[in-house]
C-alpha cells in the first residue's frame, strides 16, 4: 500500500508541476478534453489504480508524462533519421517518438508513388554504370544550415554502398536529386554541410583505385586511394551543382567520418580515418584478417582540410579528371597546403566539432578515451611549419602539439554530441551506455564540474552507435533531449523472429546534475539507421497543399502539362496517345480511356483539389503504375500499351464516401482487331 501512496503523491506533484511549467505548444488544435480532471491538481483515482495495476514505478510515470501528447498536440522537435538499408529517411516526432513519415529517397516506395510512374527520373540519376540500383545503405542525414543553424529548408543523405548523395526539399518532403559520385564506388563520411550549406561533404571509406578502375591488391600502396568530395549546393535551385563540385585524392587510409569546422574553424574540414596500417586482408592466404591488420598501429590519422585553399585550387583548374570529374591530386593537395594529418588513437571513429568550433572530439573504438584536439593549436602548428610527413609526403602534425585533452569515458566510444550546458555526450558501444562529460575552454563556466571529466553515464539497450541531441550539430544545441541509436534491441520488444528491430531510446538530458532519464523505446523495423538530426519543429514550414494547381514537384513550378477542369481529353496522333486527366473527389475525368495495343501513352494527371489532405492515388494494374497525387500536384507518366485487355484504374487513397466509385476503364484493343475504336 505504501507504494501505492508514493505513486499517487508523485503523480499529483508531476501533474501540478507540468501544468505550472506551461510547455510551449506549437499552434495546434486544442486537445480533446479527456476524462481526467488534472488542472486543479487533484488526481482521479483511476490514474493511481492504473499505475498500480500496471506496476508502473514513479520513473515510469514521469517518463510517460514527459512523452505523452494529447490528440492534436504537435511534437516540439522532429528527427530526420537515416532509414538504413531501406534507402529511405524517417521523420520522427520528439518527445512522442511517433513515426510521422517515411521519405522515399533511394528506393521505390508505393504509398508515395515513388518509382511507379513518378520519381523514376530521380531514381535513374542514381543508376550505377547504367544499372538500376534500387536500394541504399543510408548513413548520415544532414539538415541544411544557415550560419551553422538548421534552417529547415533541405535535408541530405548519403548511400554508403554506392557513393550517392540525395537532396530532399523540406517544402514538400520529397527527394529532388540523387548524384552518383564519379570518383568512388562507395563512401561513408557524408553528408555533413559547411556553415551556410555552400558544400555537402562526402568522405570515402574503403580505398580503391579512383574511378573504380582495376588494380591488383598487390598495388595497394601505389594505386589505391581515398577521397573526399565537396558537392556544391545551389540553394536557389535546390540542387547539387555538379559542375562546381570536386574531389580531393587522399592516401589509401580508410577515411571515415567528417565534420565541418564552424565559427573560428569555419573553412576547415576534419575527417577521421582508420587502417592507416594499409592492411589489405586476405585471411584465406594466411594474411592477418582486416580486423587485426587494420588495428595493429596505435594511431590512425585525422585528415585536416583547408577548404578555402581547396576551392581556390579547383577554381584555378589545378585538377585531374576522373570519369570527367575534377579531382585535386594528392600531390597538389600537399603542394597547395590543403591537406594535413595528425595521429588519432586507437582505431578511431567519428570526429565531432564542438559548438564553439574550438575543439574536435575523436573517439578511439579500442581506447576508453576520447581525444580532444584544439583548433587553435592545429593552426599554430601549421603556421609554424612544424611537422613530419607520412609515406606520401603529407604533413603530419604531432599529436602532442595539437591535443587539448583526453577524457576517459568508457569502453568502445564512437560518436559525440553536445548540449547547451557545456556537456558532451559520447556513445559507448561496448559499455552499452552514454557518457556525459564536461567540455573545457569557454564551456568551463557553464557547468560546475572540472573540465574534461566524466560526469555520469546512462545505460542504453544495447550496443549504441550514433547518438543525437536536439539541434546537436549547430552552434547552439538545445539540450533537452538525446536519442541513443542502438544497434541491438535483444529483449526490449516482443519477439518478432530472429531479425530484430533497432532501438531508438529517448533520453531526458535536461536535468543537469541529476541522472539522465530514459524516457522511451522506439523500435525501427526497416533497416539500420546510423545517424539522425533533431530540429525544432517550428523551424520547419512545409506546404500544406501544393502552391498552385498543376504543381510539378520535380520543378517546384506549375507544369506546362497542367490539366484544368473542363479541359480533360484523350488525343491521338498516329500511335501516340496523350491523356489529359483531372482527379477530384470523387472522380477521374475521363472515365474511359480506349486505346490500342502498340500505342505509346503519355498520361497527364492533375489533382485539382485545394483542400488540406485531399490526396488521390492513381493506379493502373499490370502496368506497374501507382501514383500519389497531393492537392494541386501534377504528374506526367508514359508507358507502352503492350498488353491488351481491360484495366480498371482507380484511386488508392480512401478520399471520400464515394472513393470506391473513383475509378475508370482503360480498354486496350488487341492489335489487328477489326472493331477499331474511334478516338
Ligand atoms: S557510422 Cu554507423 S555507428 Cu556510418 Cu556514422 Cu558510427
Ligand atoms: Cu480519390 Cu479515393
Amino acid at each position: 500500500m505504501k507504494k501505492n501512496i508514493l505513486i499517487l503523491v508523485v503523480l499529483t506533484l508531476l501533474i501540478v508541476a507540468s501544468c505550472s511549467l506551461a510547455p510551449q505548444q506549437p499552434s495546434a488544435p486544442a486537445p480533446a478534453s479527456g476524462g481526467g480532471e488534472a488542472a486543479g491538481g487533484s488526481l482521479s483515482g483511476d490514474a493511481a489504480a492504473i499505475a498500480q495495476e500496471r506496476s508502473l514505478s514513479p520513473d515510469d510515470i514521469t517518463a510517460a508524462l514527459k512523452t505523452y501528447l494529447p490528440t492534436g498536440v504537435h511534437d516540439d522537435y522532429v528527427i530526420f533519421a537515416s532509414g538504413g538499408h531501406s534507402g529511405q529517411m524517417l521523420v520522427i516526432g520528439v518527445p512522442s517518438m511517433r513515426l510521422l513519415k517515411l521519405i522515399a529517397v533511394f528506393t521505390p516506395e508505393p504509398w508515395q508513388g515513388w518509382g511507379y510512374g513518378a520519381g523514376n527520373e530521380v531514381l535513374d540519376q542514381g543508376n550505377v554504370n547504367g544499372r538500376e540500383v534500387r536500394w541504399a545503405d543510408t548513413h548520415h542525414p544532414a539538415l541544411s544550415e544557415t550560419e551553422v543553424d538548421y534552417d529547415g529548408q533541405f535535408v541530405f543523405i548519403n548511400d554508403k554502398a554506392n557513393a550517392r548523395v540525395a537532396v530532399v526539399d523540406l517544402r514538400d518532403f520529397e527527394t529532388k536529386q540523387i548524384v552518383k559520385n564519379p570518383v568512388a564506388i562507395m563512401d561513408h563520411g557524408g553528408t555533413m554541410v559547411t556553415p551556410n550549406t555552400e558544400y555537402i561533404i562526402e568522405g570515402g571509406q574503403y580505398a580503391a583505385p579512383l574511378g573504380w578502375e582495376y588494380a591488383p591488391l598487390s598495388d595497394y600502396n601505389d594505386s589505391y586511394r581515398g577521397h573526399v568530395t565537396f558537392w556544391k549546393f545551389d540553394r536557389d535551385k535546390g540542387r547539387i551543382d555538379q559542375d562546381n563540385s570536386f574531389s580531393i585524392e587522399l592516401p589509401p587510409y580508410w577515411q571515415d567520418l567528417c565534420d565541418s569546422g564552424k565559427l573560428v574553424s569555419e573553412g576547415w574540414i576534419f575527417c577521421n580515418s582508420f587502417n592507416a596500417e594499409r592492411a589489405t586482408g586476405g585471411v584465406e592466404k594466411g594474411e592477418p584478417p582486416f580486423e587485426a591488420g587494420a588495428s595493429q598501429g596505435d594511431t590512425d590519422y585525422m585528415h585536416i582540410f583547408d577548404l578555402n585553399k581547396a576551392v581556390a585550387t579547383f577554381k584555378a583548374g589545378k585538377t585531374m579528371d576522373i570519369n570527367d570529374f575534377p579531382v585535386i591530386s594528392l600531390q597538389t593537395a600537399i603542394d597547395e597546403g590543403i591537406l594535413y594529418l595528425t595521429p588519432e588513437p586507437k582505431s578511431p571513429h567519428g570526429v565531432d566539432v564542438t559548438p564553439d568550433g574550438n575543439f574536435l572530439v575523436v573517439s578511439g573504438k579500442l581506447d576508453p578515451h576520447v581525444t580532444v584536439y584544439s583548433f587553435d593549436k592545429i593552426m599554430s602548428t601549421i603556421k609554424a611549419g612544424q611537422w613530419d610527413t607520412d609515406d606520401y609526403g603529407v604533413p603530419v602534425l604531432a599529436l602532442d602539439d595539437v591535443k587539448e585533452a583526453s577524457v576517459e569515458v568508457g569502453l568502445g566510444p564512437l560518436h559525440s554530441q553536445f548540449d547547451n550546458q557545456g556537456y558532451a555526450y559520447t556513445s559507448l558501444f561496448l559499455d552499452s551506455a552514454v557518457a556525459r562529460w564536461t567540455l573545457g575552454g569557454d564551456f568551463a563556466d557553464k557547468h560546475p564540474e572540472e573540465p574534461w571529466q566524466l560526469v555520469s553515464k546512462i545505460s542504453v539497450h544495447y550496443n549504441i552507435g550514433h547518438l543525437l541531441t536536439a539541434e546537436g550539430d549547430t552552434v547552439s544545441p538545445d539540450g533537452k533531449y538525446m536519442v541513443a541509436m542502438n544497434k541491438w534491441a535483444i529483449d526490449r520488444f516482443a519477439n518478432v523472429g530472429p531479425l530484430l528491430p533497432q532501438n531508438f531510446q529517448l533520453i531526458d538530458i535536461d536535468n543537469t546534475g541529476e541522472n539522465m532519464q530514459l524516457l522511451y523505446d522506439m523500435p525501427i523495423g526497416i533497416g539500420e539507421p546510423h545517424y539522425a538530426q533533431m530540429i525544432k519543429y517550428d523551424k520547419l514550414s512545409p506546404w500544406e497543399v501544393y502552391p498552385e494547381i498543376g504543381w510539378d514537384p520535380q520543378e517546384q513550378a506549375v507544369s506546362p502539362n497542367v490539366v484544368q477542369q473542363g479541359e480533360e481529353k484523350v488525343v491521338r496522333n498516329g500511335n501516340e496517345v496523350e491523356v489529359f486527366m483531372t482527379a477530384v473527389r470523387s472522380h477521374f475525368s475521363p472515365e474511359h480511356v480506349e486505346i490500342k495495343e502498340g500505342d505509346h501513352v503519355t498520361w497527364h494527371i492533375t489533382n485539382v483539389e485545394r483542400a488540406y489532405d485531399a490526396t488521390h492515388g492513381f493506379s493502373i494494374p499490370a502496368y506497374n503504375i501507382n501514383l500519389s497525387l497531393e492537392p494541386g500536384e501534377h504528374i506526367t507518366f508514359e508507358f507502352d500499351a503492350d498488353q491488351p485487355g481491360v484495366f480498371s484504374y482507380y484511386c488508392t487513397e480512401f478520399c471520400s464516401a464515394l472513393h470506391l466509385e473513383m475509378t475508370g476503364y482503360l480498354v486496350i484493343e488487341p492489335d489487328g482487331s477489326s472493331a477499331m475504336l474511334d478516338q
